[in-house]
């Protein structure tokens, strides 16, 4: 075996400029190019002072003109833009979550889809009190599915998902009238309360921001993780690769990205069949290769070890290598970019989703009933483009890590149990690593998610954090683009253990795991959620107790913000790289970075100097473990 190294951003770096060439030979466009036409941003925007809810305004808050012309300050109109921001990230995330549960709807034992895994679905069954005694497994499928939608429009009643919560962390949640009722219900109160002449005061908007998130991460977001596991298979430990370097010059490259697996599970099933692999051999390729980007790249690498490609800022890497026949997206974090940029080259963009149409791409509308026939056909598509391929424009950086991937929570607990065979019980414990906790082998844990943002050093902020906690004996739960930062840069073989701590080295050879650890994609940090949970009723902390810390150093979309309201909602402190548009109002921020700890145990913080994030989030661990006198 090679000798194990990390790749630097540097390289990271270097291989974007080399394909930039080839995309500057072609006259394509490219996000590093249209930053330098956006900067710098407009001030009024990003304070989030601006605001645009009704007709009379725009209306900009300035030392001159301190109140729009409704009279509303600038923490109402900031307050307000904070949970529009939210509300759309909730309702985004749920939304995917909802699609899922119509596609278990459609699930069959002769159909596309079908249950690969009963047991969770019993689970379910139980938490959402659909009967399952002598019941065809399908028929249950349905009923949880149906019990899953109907927590988007309930009338009455609260997320069921909650319940799995610690009781102190329910008991906040009602005090503070914070327990998220239907989903839908609170995206929808979010724009009510946002309404011209509706909500001004900060505190309610705050409060209906924390709600919200809530509604994602204990619903809609929970309801996608759990949905997705039965019908694909919950995750479990699998080797992958990750980088531009897994794309195969001499193969027919797909490319998968977006967020909803139910295509892309299809569209590996179908890449992987002998007649396809037979056909892309008649077309002069070797043979296929699919593999991903941003979070449909998380779920299939989780469930099939489909090698990731690139993050959010690679997506136009992909197409500059000249060397992807296809890049088929569902929805969310695609560029409208890639449209154009997919002319530049021989490169099919494909859209499927109606919520997520682009100019410039061929739509195949895809939907669980014909999902079969439709990957078939965008497999065949990318086939049959092998031949146009330009040959003077190939090239793909040789640059790919090994990862070992697929730490669901069940994943996770098999590992513990394979350490400590005293207390294992059909549920599982958490009880080892709360243990290595105690001991101070482990210092405890920081949860990573999150995206890119050209406002960060891309990957950087990333790479270099994980590094520095993980040599601080802090062990890493990751997720989302952190997470393919995390295995482009080699952090997730587990030869990376020579990196930590003595500490945490010896917990990752004991367990045999990387120190970084691949939780899925954004719609499951739900799994850290529960993961939180489980370890809370295991060591008898609260939530906001446990040394554990969330970050998001490079976050860019609104659903990140949604993430944040719920984790921080949760009571885990969230440390984050890029501001959210809300400064301009010092009670609103005060609010964020601070005044939430009144209400939840915790908040935000916000810092740009990455070094300075890192220290404050190993002081803050620190802090709890003297909290609880360990
Ligand atoms: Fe999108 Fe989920 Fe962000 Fe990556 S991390 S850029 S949201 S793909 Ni969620
Ligand atoms: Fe201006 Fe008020 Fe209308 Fe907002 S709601 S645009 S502050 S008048």
């Amino acid at each position: 075996m090679s000798e194990f190294k990390l790749t630097t951003v540097e390289e990271f770096e270097a291989a974007t400029e080399r394909l930039l060439e080839t995309g500057a030979k072609v006259g394509a466009d490219s996000w590093q190019l249209r930053v330098k036409n956006q900067t710098p941003h407009c001030k009024f925007g990003e304070s989030g002072v601006c605001c645009r809810i009704c007709s009379m305004g725009p209306c900009r808050i300035t030392k001159k003109a301190p109140r729009g012309i409704c009279g509303c300050d600038v923490h109402g109109i900031v307050g307000r833009n904070y949970l529009r921001f939210t509300a759309g990230g909730s309702a985004t995330h749920s939304d995917h979550g909802r699609e899922i549960a119509h596609t278990l709807h459609e699930a069959a034992a002769d159909g596309n889809y079908k249950v690969k895994d009963p047991e969770k679905l019993l689970r379910l069954a139980a938490e959402f009190g659909v009967e399952t005694e002598g019941r065809d497994i399908y028929d249950v499928a349905h009923e949880v599915a149906e019990a899953g939608l109907m927590e988007y429009g309930k009338p009455f009643g609260y997320q069921v998902f909650t319940k799995r919560a610690p009781e102190h962390t329910q008991e906040i949640w009602d005090r503070e009238e914070i327990r998220p009722r239907a989903i839908d219900r609170e995206v929808s109160c979010a724009l009510h309360m946002t309404h011209m002449g509706c909500s001004s005061k900060p505190e309610a908007l705050i409060r209906q921001s924390l709600r919200a998130g809530l509604s994602d991460g204990w619903g809609g977001s929970m309801m996608g993780t759990e949905f997705s596991d039965v019908l694909f298979g919950t995750p479990r430990e699998v080797e992958t690769e990750a980088n531009l370097g897994v794309m195969v010059a001499e193969n027919v490259n797909i490319v998968v990205h977006g967020h909803d697996p139910s295509l892309s599970e299809m569209i590996c099933e179908y890449a992987d069949s002998k007649e396809m692999i037979d056909y892309a051999k008649s077309m002069g390729a070797q043979g296929i290769t699919v593999s991903g980007v941003c979070c449909t790249s998380n779920e299939v690498a989780m469930r099939r070890g489909i090698p990731m490609a690139g993050n959010f800022l690679q997506q136009e890497n992909v197409v500059l290598t000249g060397a992807c026949e296809a890049i088929v997206v569902d929805v969310q974090c695609i560029f409208p970019a890639l449209g154009p940029l997919s002319k530049c080259f021989h490169t099919k963009f494909i859209t499927t989703s109606p919520v997520a149409q682009m100019p410039d791409s061929d739509f195949i509308r895809f939907n669980a009933k014909t999902a079969g026939e439709n990957a078939k056909q965008i497999v065949k598509m990318a086939i049959e483009n092998f031949k146009n391929r330009k040959p003077e424009l190939v090239h793909i950086p040789d640059m790919k890590q090994k990862a070992v991937v697929g730490y669901s929570v069940e994943q996770i607990e098999k590992k513990l149990d394979g350490v400590t065979n005293t207390h294992v019980d059909e549920t599982g414990t958490m009880m080892p690593l709360v243990d290595c906790v105690k001991a101070g082998v482990l210092r405890g844990a920081v949860a990573m998610v999150g995206c890119n943002n050209p406002k960060v050093r891309p990957d950087a902020a990333h790479i270099e954090l994980m590094k520095k906690l993980i040599a601080n004996d802090i062990i890493l739960v990751v997720s989302g683009c952190s997470a393919q930062a995390a295995a482009k840069a080699g952090l997730m073989d587990k030869r990376a253990k020579d990196l930590c701590g003595a500490g945490l080295k010896r917990v990752c050879e004991l367990v045999d795991i990387p120190p970084v650890l691949h939780m899925g994609s954004c719609v499951d940090i739900s799994r850290m959620m529960v993961l939180a949970a489980r370890i809370a009723k295991d060591s008898g902390w609260n939530i906001s107790q446990i040394p554990l810390v969330g970050c998001a150093p490079e976050w860019m979309s609104e659903k990140a913000v949604s993430i944040g309201n719920y984790v921080v909602g949760t009571g885990i402190d969230t440390y984050l790289g890029v501001e959210p548009y809300a400064y301009g109002s010092e009670e609103v921020d005060g609010l964020l970075k601070g005044g939430l700890t009144d209400w939840v145990e915790a908040c935000y913080t916000v810092e740009h100097d990455i070094d300075k994030l890192g220290d404050m989030m190993i002081e803050r661990i620190e802090e709890k473990r003297t909290a609880l006198g360990i």
